[in-house]
């Protein structure tokens, strides 16, 4: 039986995941931050399986006492400040946690042993401004203090896997959500406001930033079985997962709404949604919920994890945005 250790563990990424290795018959341990309010929803249905410690990824000492203490043979590394804007805000904390925290845990692991495998959640803001479609080899230009210091981190995974002869990877994903997302991420943020507005308890239009930007979607539950597939691979290497389409806000926002029966209808002189039925206005587009500089295209190539791998998502985006909904609608009629 093997053990494992997941920083990030009640974050959305990190839950599925830690569900995932517990069907594969894994121990699993989880790293959690104290906070004033208990933070568990995400994991407390499996709270009886997994065994927490309290930590931070800003906290070296605590990781390494964490990692000696658990001994695992795989270290899957979610744990972040994960959101762009936020990060135009809080740089240097970003980079504490994202970069040098992943620095922290490849230290110990070359220091204690070498032989613990280690994943890295990379990321396709690593790509910034290159234009779409992007695999492996794409060029990498981060275009926020979040994706800088995730670059770090990147090549510092890199780095150690050809310095130490480590088993480091990196999984360079692109956006994924589910039901768990953060609220707010904009899938998440635009399924609740729609649920809200199904159940007639909004009182304001939603509030938006860049509708044109693109993304590419795909089931968070889907990322984390390509996450443990690249971890089980004969040889460590760094893996891009999306799906290959790529879709705008705007795009995500119809479908939102279809969900619910409603057309909406785009304004793009005044920069609002309209609801075609009843010609209410129902999204706004809000400057404050614009980035410094955006990322305006990622679309995934992820013909490499296909062939090697033999990954394929299996959910679709539109079943994904129906999930969302639905269960939002649910937890906002309790
Ligand atoms: P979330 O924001 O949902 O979860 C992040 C987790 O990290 C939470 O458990 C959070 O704890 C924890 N955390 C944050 N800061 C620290 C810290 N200093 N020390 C210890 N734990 C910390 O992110 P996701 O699950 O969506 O993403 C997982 C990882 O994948 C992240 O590294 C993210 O950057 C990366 N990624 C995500 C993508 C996505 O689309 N979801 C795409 C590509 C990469 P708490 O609950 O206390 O805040
Ligand atoms: P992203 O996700 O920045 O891609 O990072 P997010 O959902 O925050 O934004 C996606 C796109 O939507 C635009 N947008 C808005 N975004 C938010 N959050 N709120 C809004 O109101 C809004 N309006 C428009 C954004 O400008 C952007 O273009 C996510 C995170 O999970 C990262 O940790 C991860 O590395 C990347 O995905 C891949």
């Amino acid at each position: 039986m093997k053990t494992a250790l997941v920083t990030g563990i009640s974050g959305q990424t990190g839950s599925y995941l830690a569900e995932y290795l517990l069907e594969k018959g894994y121990t699993v341990h989880g790293i959690i931050r104290r906070s004033s309010l208990i933070k568990t929803d995400r994991i407390d249905h499996i709270f009886n399986k997994i065994t927490l410690h309290y930590g931070d990824l800003t906290d070296g000492m605590n990781l390494m006492s964490v990692i000696k203490k658990v001994q695992p043979d795989e270290i899957y590394n979610m744990a972040a400040q994960s959101h762009v804007q936020v990060s135009f805000e809080t740089p240097e904390y970003t980079a504490n946690a994202d970069a040098l925290g992943t620095m922290r845990i490849l230290e110990i692991i070359k220091n204690i042993n070498p032989k613990i495998k280690f994943y890295q959640a990379s990321t396709s803001e690593l790509y910034g401004s290159t234009p779409p479609p992007q695999d492996e080899e794409s060029k990498l230009q981060p275009q926020s203090p979040y994706a800088a210091a995730k670059l770090y981190a990147y090549w510092l995974t890199r780095n150690y896997r050809d310095a130490y002869d480590m088993f480091a990877v990196n999984g360079i994903l692109f956006n994924h959500e589910g039901p768990r997302r953060g609220e707010t991420f904009v899938t998440r943020k635009i399924t609740r406001w729609v649920a809200q507005y199904s159940l007639g308890k909004t009182d304001k239009p939603l509030q938006i930033g860049n509708v044109h930007a693109v993304r590419d979607w795909t089931d968070a539950r889907d990322m984390v079985r390509g996450i443990y597939l690249m971890m089980q691979h004969d040889v460590p290497n760094d893996y891009v997962l999306g799906t290959g389409v790529g879709r705008t806000v705007l795009n995500l926002l119809t479908e939102s709404f279809r969900c619910i029966g409603v057309e909406l209808v785009w304004d793009g002189e005044k920069e609002q949604g309209i609801n075609s039925a009843t010609g209410e206005v129902v999204v706004e587009v809000n400057a404050k919920y614009k980035r410094p500089l955006e990322v305006n295209s990622l679309i995934a190539d992820p013909k490499k994890a296909n062939t090697e791998l033999g990954w394929v998502p299996e959910i679709s985006f539109e079943q994904m945005i129906e999930e969302m909904v639905d269960n939002d609608i649910l937890s906002f009629s309790k």
